[in-house]
């Protein structure tokens, strides 16, 4: 193998022993669904979909896929599912191609807010080739506001309306937002890439019975490898509110698939796909709901835990795996933290928080998530003491030495919860 890659992915593999890995969308995959990412199945061309390719060949890799949408269709019980998104925004992508046309209004939460950069942030896709109006979450409580949602909503008729966010810690009123959105005539989509572990186990509302279309990454709480995942559940009658497309379940899941590919990629990644197979048998077996639990559980007591330091979290706490913490309290900017933070082996980004007065470069916040770390066996009462960890490495985010001296304390911690030891 080449030796210089070599020696980077062992410098990265004692990286992720050695510290805290608390990014949120950050998970530690199983060997199984590593290795199976590096089979001979990436040699694969595949165009198209199983029993429609357009390369000879396919038979094995099509058993491949059909295992995969079987596994994903099982888990959330849903009608459709396509598994061939290379990420999630490639999967949102889609689905904006899918039911929009350019210049077409939508409406998605603020990416200052908690939302994401396809959610129509102007820097993005998103915000370039449709029209987004954005909603924002309260200043009081951080939560979302739908009643600034409705508005925009029967103001400006957007053909879609997307919920879901990348810092958010509280559940979503999916069925609030169709009723809106049924005023309307239009589309919902929920893009579920951070809760979708957590969804996939009922620990938290199900946007399913409610949103149109649903989108997900695979590597975040649903612990798989780097992908994107599209699924729809039901028949629903007109979704579009529009003549042309009749919105029969078939029709719609022609759209989307062709949305996928040709529309905006080219062949899968049947390696990555395969991978997605084995990490959805995983979320299938009984150990995935405990996983699922120590997640919220861990979740909640570091919330509490930070709280009782002083800590401001937004939105008062968490219902999911995530939290984000508003320094300025504290008269530390968030790069400052996740660079303090990073000396001492623990590993967060820096987030702007709702109504930041700072820009995303540096911004008052971190966000901090359990996926990773629940992964490695890290149970409740270890939440003191990480939080521990976190506080004085802030608190002395100024000193070096005591950062470094610090990391080697983190390490010790760690060993006690081992990570890939065959590797
Ligand atoms: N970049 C991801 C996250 O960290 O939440 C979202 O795509």
């Amino acid at each position: 193998m080449d030796i210089i890659i070599k020696n980077l992915i062992q410098n990265e593999l004692e990286r992720q022993r050695h510290g805290i890995e608390l990014i949120a969308s950050e998970n530690f995959a199983s060997l199984d669904v590593i290795q199976t990412m590096g089979s001979i199945l990436t040699n694969k061309y595949a165009e198209g979909y199983p029993g429609k390719r357009y390369y000879g060949g396919c038979e094995v890799v099509d058993e491949v896929e059909n295992l995969a949408i079987s596994r994903l269709k099982q888990i959330f019980n849903v009608e459709y599912a396509n598994v061939q998104p290379h990420s999630g925004a490639q999967a949102n992508a889609a689905v904006l191609s899918a039911v929009l046309k350019p210049h077409d209004i939508f409406l998605g939460l603020d990416l200052s807010m908690g939302g994401h950069l396809t959610h129509g942030s102007p820097v993005n896709f998103s915000g370039k080739l449709y029209q987004p109006i954005q909603y924002t979450v309260h200043k009081d409580s951080g939560l979302i506001n739908y009643e600034e949602l409705e508005t925009k909503a029967l103001q400006n008729k957007p053909k879609l309306i997307i919920c879901g966010a990348s810092a958010y810690s509280r559940d979503w009123d999916y069925e609030r937002i169709r009723k809106v959105a049924d005023q309307i005539n239009a589309l919902v989509m929920a893009d579920i890439a951070h809760p979708a572990g957590l969804i996939a186990k009922n620990l938290l509302n199900s946007p399913f019975q409610h949103c149109h279309i649903v989108t997900s990454t695979t590597h975040k709480t649903l612990r798989g490898p780097r992908g994107g995942i599209i699924m729809m559940q039901k028949d629903f009658p007109n979704p579009f509110g529009l003549t042309d497309l009749k919105g029969n379940l078939k029709m719609m899941s022609q759209i989307i698939d062709l949305a996928v590919f040709p529309g905006t990629q080219g062949g899968p990644l049947e390696h990555i796909i395969a991978s997605k197979a084995v990490a959805f048998q995983e979320v299938l077996d009984e150990s995935f709901t405990s996983y699922a639990h120590n997640i919220i559980q861990n979740a909640q007591m570091m919330a509490k835990e930070l709280k009782h330091l002083g800590y401001e979290i937004v939105s008062n706490g968490t219902d999911n795996h995530l939290m984000l913490i508003d320094l300025r309290n504290k008269n530390i900017t968030g790069k400052q933290a996740e660079i303090a933070l990073g000396h001492a082996g623990i590993t967060v980004n820096k987030n702007m928080v709702p109504y930041d007065d700072k820009s995303a470069f540096t911004t008052s916040g971190i966000r901090i998530g359990v996926p990773a770390i629940t992964s490695r066996g890290l149970k409740v009462n270890n939440m003191h003491c990480i939080v521990d960890f976190i506080n004085e490495a802030l608190k002395n985010h100024n000193d070096l030495n005591y950062l470094k001296m610090l990391k080697d304390r983190v390490a010790k911690f760690m060993e006690s919860f081992p990570l890939y030891p065959n590797l």
